[in-house]
């Protein structure tokens, strides 16, 4: 190539890499772009003219942090400061019992109804003024009140008048890192772990600093740091002062730090020859342990312990149970006011019931058998994360003990960081589900918030897709699900629709003509992937392993449960997992009313139609389309809904960056290419055994299935690399 020619070509990658993740997707949702309405701006300026604050607390300085980063961005201009109330006060920001005498009448009724981190936000005449007041109980309301009025105003809502009185629904809005200690993260598509453990805990990343401030202003308030697949090596001292140094940042943003703990800890890093929960010296040890990691952070959130399920290991290998293994370790925290989330994700390989079934058979017995600070931890659904699941039927089911629900935010079955997934969707779709175990009107977020059966401890847990990708999450728009979660967690019943329009309006552009469009998409991206990945209950044909593209022909893995074969059951006759009463009945662990839905092929609704009924190739469907056509059209329907989302992404061109439209638009053209491949190896696969035709409005395959076949992904992001 002649030297022209190559600078050319180095140049065009140098703009091409530039173009994929912008600078200014590090700030996510607080963007705080300036305000270019100048009527509105003079009347935020008004508002915020004069600001009293006290800053002696962590959380305070915080507060008055994230103002004086976010005001002159936004208006311009900069506000001034005090320490107390004076005349001048147009912003006046304390708890309650610390305001003026005469102001707290006019709160009284507000604040008596929030929580201890509600918040109020007010619009008042005060001493003849016009005033505004972000008061609560404690400090961390002052926080999320701040965040609250300054979204409002990167929403470019009025604030004259405002009344916001707020207070989360759940306990415990946990974000659940599946980081490891040497930096990578399982199901991570985002780069290596934020957790930077070689320079802790001298170097505190400004990067702990904005993912605390991020987490802050959506409500987070609970971070796991480790795997569920945990080394015990965290648990030393050399570790604990490495996450003493990242809760002690965490703190003044009201978040709390979990660890996860390996069961078998005492033997490996405590030199015990045995981890069971009834010998007196491993309590004793994890006793210790306790008191001294509450010692370097007296607020430690607790333990997250995955027990007994994918190899890790648990009280079972002693002969005891779950409530032996995580009532030992709830001892051990009590005195410090720890918990023990204790996760449900359990399945045996020398259990042959259908793997949906085993949790709840396997906890049920159990309810009402742990102690105060053990919260459970339910994945939505009974498999595995899947494009979509109906709702696990523990929830609803056990009622004397909390359930914690378990969302992954990570998209390890939703096409990777490249696929645009809005999560809020499926999250709601879940929540909003009737269990009906305790009549009409029993949803999993009545279950989750405790307003069903008066829960001690409430909580909504995330998998994490946040790395050190420039833009955090990989894809964009995947921001918008660490969003979406903390939001539904703040309050598990706003709308998708409402989560996706702020998102929209606070990232990129406050325009109707661009948020209806764009929110449009976003709302049916998530059906776009189940259409093209597993529609109407298909689920699990996912390639082994590291789960990225389709592998519905796997079956050769050492447990029957892990091989796609057993979930789809396809054969000459038909395809699906008869789940009914014919079959596995796993539709009995649900209330009577869904029992009978699900049991029955003419009532259930069709998304979980081949999870819960093995139906024939020519089954009828209400459309009036065989089975087989039907699969084969919303396979290529969920291929028409990407190329749909391309056109709308066109069409947005003109309100975002070059960058910003550039990056989207590169990562919707692998959305498609996947979803064409998902479509064509499915297809051709499923089709050895229906030996139908494809229906004319399916584009032909652009290989044969020996090709889809062969393909081999060894280096796949999410897991360790391994040839097979
Ligand atoms: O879905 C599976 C994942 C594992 C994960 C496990 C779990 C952390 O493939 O990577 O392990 O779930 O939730 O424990």
């Amino acid at each position: 190539m002649k030297q022209k020619n190559v600078l050319v070509l180095f140049f065009f990658l140098m703009i091409t890499v530039a173009q994929s993740q912008h600078v200014s997707d590090y700030d996510l949702w607080l963007k705080y772009n300036l305000i270019d309405n100048s009527e509105l701006s003079d009347s935020y300026s008004k508002i915020t003219n004069s600001i009293s604050i006290s800053s002696k607390s962590e959380v305070l300085k915080n507060v008055k942090k994230e103002l004086t980063l976010a005001l002159p961005k936004m208006l311009n201009n900069k506000s001034k400061f005090q320490n107390g109330f004076t005349d001048e006060t147009t912003l006046l920001i304390d708890t309650f019992k610390n305001l003026p005498t005469d102001l707290k009448p006019k709160i009284q009724k507000s604040i008596d109804s929030v929580n201890g981190e509600g918040f109020i936000i007010k619009f008042l005449t005060f001493k003849n003024k016009p005033l505004i007041i972000i008061t609560a109980k404690k400090e961390v309301g002052l926080l999320y009140g701040t965040f609250r009025l300054l979204e409002f105003m990167q929403l470019h809502k009025p604030l004259t008048g405002i009344d916001v009185v707020d207070s989360p629904k759940i306990q415990l809005r946990m974000l659940n890192h599946w980081d490891n200690l040497d930096r990578s993260v399982e199901r991570g598509y985002a780069g290596f772990s934020l957790w930077n453990w070689q320079k802790l805990p001298e170097h505190i990343d400004e990067r702990y600093i904005d993912y605390a401030r991020a987490n802050a202003s959506i409500g987070i308030n609970a971070t796991v740091l480790t795997n569920v697949n945990a080394n015990a090596l965290v648990l030393t001292p050399m570790y604990l002062e490495k996450i003493e140094a990242l809760a002690n940042v965490f703190r003044g943003y009201g978040i709390k730090v979990y660890l996860t703990a390996r069961f078998s800890a005492p033997i490996e890093i405590g030199n015990l020859e045995t981890a069971d929960p009834l010998d007196s010296e491993v309590q004793k040890w994890w006793a210790n342990k306790a008191s001294e990691i509450y010692k370097r952070i007296p607020d430690f959130g607790g333990f997250l312990v995955k027990a007994n399920s994918e190899g890790q290991p648990g009280p079972q290998n002693y002969g005891r149970n779950h409530v032996d293994g995580a009532n030992m370790m709830a001892t051990a925290l009590e005195p410090f006011g720890g918990n023990i989330i204790w996760r449900a994700f359990v399945y045996s390989e020398h259990d042959d019931t259908d793997r949906a079934k085993q949790a709840y058979n396997e906890f049920l017995p159990y309810d009402g058998k742990f102690k105060d600070n053990v919260v459970v931890q339910v994945k939505n659904g009974p498999i595995d994360f899947q494009p979509r699941e109906p709702f696990h039927p523990m929830f609803g089911a056990l009622k004397k003990t909390p359930l914690a629900i378990e969302f992954q935010i990570t998209q390890e079955y939703l096409g990777f960081s490249s696929h645009l997934v809005f999560l809020p969707k499926l999250f709601e779709e879940i929540l909003d589900t009737d269990t009906y175990q305790k009549g009409e009107g029993s949803t999993v977020a009545r279950v989750i918030d405790g307003s069903l059966y008066g829960n001690k401890i409430t909580a909504l847990a995330g998998v994490s897709n946040i790395g050190t990708d420039i833009n955090w999450t990989g894809h964009p728009f995947a921001q918008a699900n660490w969003y979406g979660f903390g939001r539904l967690a703040w309050d598990p019943y706003i709308s998708s629709d409402q989560i996706a329009e702020e998102w929209l309006r606070l990232t990129y552009n406050t325009d109707i003509a661009f948020v209806e469009p764009v929110k449009k998409m976003m709302l049916s991206s998530h059906e776009a992937v189940v259409n093209y990945m597993n529609p109407l209950g298909l689920h699990h044909i996912f390639d082994t392993g590291h789960h990225y593209g389709p592998g519905p022909w796997v079956d050769n893995l050492g447990r029957p449960d892990w091989n796609p074969v057993y979930y789809h059951k396809a054969d000459t006759e038909g395809i699906g997992f008869d789940r009914t009463t014919s079959g596995s009945n796993a539709t009995e662990q649900y209330a009577p009313h869904v029992q009978d839905m699900y049991n029955d092929v003419t009532a259930i609704p069709e998304e979980y139609l081949l999870w819960f009924h093995h139906l024939s190739w020519n089954y009828k469907l209400k459309n009036g389309e065989i089975l087989w056509n039907a699969i084969a059209l919303k396979y290529q329907e969920g291929v028409d809904q990407v190329k749909t989302m391309i056109k709308t992404w066109d069409a947005s061109k003109s309100y975002v960056s070059e960058q910003e439209y550039n990056d989207v638009k590169m990562l919707l053209q692998i959305q498609l290419k996947e979803a064409q491949w998902w479509r064509d190896a499915c297809l051709l696969y499923f089709q050895t055994f229906s030996k139908l035709p494809l229906p004319d409005k399916v584009e032909k395959p652009a290989h044969n299935l020996e090709y889809y076949k062969s393909l081999r992904f060894p280096f796949a992001p999410g897991i360790k690399p391994q040839w097979d």
